[in-house]
């Protein structure tokens, strides 16, 4: 694996971006990143040629063009050595990707970008962050009861699953909008918990090369 070639078109605050590099930090796996900025004509031709969808991430490896976050995490832990992010014991496996699942197909696409965008079209300027806090504090409040019931010190157990590389960005998204998550506590904990692990620490948005200077 140490000649294999990986680019990972990113965006510092992406939350499906974020997941994907978590999982490449925990596997200890080196990467070209390859920061997306959405002005950039040029840059979303080449993006646009990679993934018709026009999304990010989008991880190149050995040439092999890879999209969807949650299949480049499966992928990723298929291919590379290192701590599994897919428990071995089925069920346990299955409470991590129902988790990963309700984060990234339940919560995120309701509060993205483009989501905000054509609401605010339709529905008038601000509704857009009114309708992402909504769907952020909704969701998040079903994730904690969830979590409730399989989390040890991380979402399912004691080991990160799937299901911790999706939890520290939507909780960041959901702080970004307003969505009250105070109360979340269990949440909060294995969030404290995933921060203070290096790979969490080191794909966090803060400590990409293209997020804003302090
Ligand atoms: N289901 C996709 C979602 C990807 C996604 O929504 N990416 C966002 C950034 S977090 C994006 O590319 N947004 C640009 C757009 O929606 O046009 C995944 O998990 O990879």
């Amino acid at each position: 694996m140490a000649n294999d070639e990986l680019v990972l078109y990113t965006i510092f605050r992406s939350s499906a971006a974020w997941r994907v590099r978590i999982a490449l930090a925990i596997k200890g796996v080196k990467y070209v990143s390859k920061a997306v900025s959405w002005d950039n004509k040029e840059l979303m031709a080449e993006l646009l040629s990679l993934n018709p969808a026009g999304r990010i991430p989008i991880l190149v490896h050995n040439g092999r063009v890879l999209t969807e976050s949650l299949a480049i995490v499966e992928y990723i832990d298929e291919v590379f050595p290192g701590p599994k992010l897919l428990p071995a014991d089925p069920f346990l496996r299955l409470q991590a990707r129902a988790i990963a699942l309700h984060i990234t197909a339940g919560i995120q696409p309701l509060q993205i970008g483009r989501t905000q965008q054509k609401l605010e079209e339709m529905a008038g300027e601000g509704k857009g962050a009114e309708w992402a806090a909504y769907w952020l504090h909704r969701g998040l409040a079903e994730l904690e009861e969830m979590v409730v019931k399989t989390a040890g010190k991380y979402a399912v157990g004691n080991e990160p699953t799937i299901a911790d590389v999706c939890i520290p960005s939507i909780l960041f998204n959901a702080r970004r909008w307003n969505a009250d998550i105070s109360k979340f506590s269990t949440l909060l904990k294995i969030d404290e918990n995933l921060a203070a692990l290096p790979a969490f620490a080191e794909a966090h948005a803060s400590k990409q090369p293209d997020a804003p200077k302090k």
